[in-house]
């Protein structure tokens, strides 16, 4: 394996040949945003002395809807002026490099698309829509306003945020997707996650298993760090750019 803070001759080879890419993104990458991590110290992780695995979790949808969105509502106000950062806006222009470019993120803040990103799996949904808890018909959020007691118009139902809590299943067809290109890419990038979360964790797996190159950008080690061929250790909007100026061949 390969440890470095910058991309080996290899990798460099690799990115300039490579026809199908996959990238899964984690907290990690929005953090040179502003906007708090998950574990180790980032500011999403309590919530009124809450852990985030029980206030984001489906017990608690269940058990006190008007709390989740509280917390949610805090959260959107958090993020509503952050800006993508030049690790979103180095992998917006990666859509237009490669032959099949994949984009998963895990995150909910949206920055990817506000970057330019074309298209976005967004595995754990966006925490600016929300979606209707009975016919689950899903509704684009107003910036500036609380939704703590809203209802859906098509059928007078609760909303509840649109994104995946714990216990909650994914939406198949974006995972089945996202699957699908972890299996077939040549080159595979895993940035900005602490890789503890499941289903989404295994994606870099699978695509191991199936013979991508496996490269991680995260300024720490996480479980996935021994199975990758290269370990790019250093923040993503310092990294990527670095592969600016790399030659490609389409
Ligand atoms: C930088 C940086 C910089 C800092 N540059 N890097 C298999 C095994 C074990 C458990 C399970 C399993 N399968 C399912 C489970 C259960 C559970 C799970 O995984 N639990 C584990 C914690 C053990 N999974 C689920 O429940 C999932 N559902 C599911 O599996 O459905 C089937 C099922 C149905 C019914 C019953 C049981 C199962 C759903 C998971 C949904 C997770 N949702 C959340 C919350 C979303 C809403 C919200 O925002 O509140 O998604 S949890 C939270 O963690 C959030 C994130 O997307 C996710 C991942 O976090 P991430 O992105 O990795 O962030 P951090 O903070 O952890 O890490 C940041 C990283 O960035 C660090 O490494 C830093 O070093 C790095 N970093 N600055 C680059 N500048």
């Amino acid at each position: 394996m390969y440890i470095s803070t910058t991309p080996s001759e290899k990798l460099k080879e690799l990115y300039s040949n490579a026809r199908r890419v996959c990238v899964l993104t984690g907290a990690g990458i929005s953090a040179e945003s502003g906007v708090p991590t998950f574990r180790g110290g980032g500011g999403a992780s309590v919530w009124k002395g809450m852990p985030f695995t029980e206030i984001s979790s489906a017990q608690m949808v269940e058990r006190d809807l008007d709390e989740v969105w509280a917390w949610f509502d805090y959260r959107r106000d958090v993020i509503k002026d952050k800006k993508p950062n030049e690790g979103h806006i180095a992998l917006a222009e990666w859509h237009n490099r490669f032959e099949d470019f994949t984009l998963v993120t895990q995150n909910i803040d949206g920055l990817h698309w506000v970057a330019g990103s074309s298209d976005v799996i967004e595995l754990h949904g966006n925490i600016n829509r929300a979606r209707c808890v009975m016919c689950e018909a899903r509704f684009d959020l107003d910036r500036d306003k609380k939704h703590e007691s809203d209802i859906c118009q098509k059928c007078n139902g609760r909303l509840r945020p649109d994104v995946v809590l714990f216990g909650e299943y994914l939406p198949i067809n974006a995972f089945e997707r996202a699957m699908r290109k972890s299996r077939s890419c040549e080159l595979f990038f895993v940035i900005g996650t602490s890789a503890l979360v499941y289903p989404a964790a295994g994606l870099p797996e699978i695509a191991k298993e199936y013979g991508a190159y496996l490269v991680e950008v995260n300024p720490e080690t996480t479980p996935l760090s021994s199975i990758c061929d290269e370990v790019l250790q250093g923040r993503a909007g310092e990294i990527l750019p670095m592969f600016k100026h790399q030659a490609y061949c389409k």
